[in-house]
């Protein structure tokens, strides 16, 4: 199956965080692709990915980055597909940050936010689930039977 959602961080070092989107993409089926690409070390390098992804055939994209982070942004300047923006916690400022640094889009560029850290990351593969899963009854599925056990989860809740 061709690859749908890329998953691209600023720095190995954010594999930790990231590497929770990649779970849940898998947990869903959806096909990906993960590499590290940077806005400032490596900027070439991200305006050949965001230009080239809606050709490459993807339909989402997730970009993590911490302290200036920058990555989501630039991204969806470059590109028409949906950005997911995935702020990593940072040692200095907690993410707070990231957090600022991706959310704050001015208007005509969004970057569709979720928290910082891990389940910010968890929470960006399901969404790029659920986008897809509006074209897809089967994904689509897959989702509402995961809410389905959440709910469960916690009814059955002993304490
Ligand atoms: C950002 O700088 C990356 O997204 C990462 O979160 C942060 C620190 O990167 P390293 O110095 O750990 O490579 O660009």
């Amino acid at each position: 199956m061709s690859v749908l959602v890329g998953v691209i961080m600023g720095s190995q070092s954010d594999w930790e965080t990231m590497k929770h989107a990649c779970d849940m993409l898998e947990e869903l089926g959806v096909p990906y692709e993960k590499r590290v690409v940077s806005a400032h070390r490596t900027p070439d390098l991200m305006f050949e990915y965001a230009a080239s992804a809606s050709e490459r055939g993807l339909k989402v994209i997730i970009a993590g980055a911490g302290g200036a982070a920058h990555l989501p942004g630039m991204v969806a300047a470059k590109t028409e597909l949906p950005v997911i923006g995935v702020p990593v916690k940072t040692s200095t400022l907690n993410g707070m940050d990231s957090l600022l640094s991706i959310v704050q889009m001015p208007g005509g560029i969004p970057v569709a936010t979720v928290a910082i850290g891990h389940a910010g990351a968890t929470n960006a593969g399901l969404l790029a689930g659920q986008i897809l899963g509006a074209f897809d009854p089967e994904l689509q599925q897959k989702v509402r039977a995961r809410r389905e056990a959440i709910r469960l989860t916690i009814e059955s809740s002993v304490l």
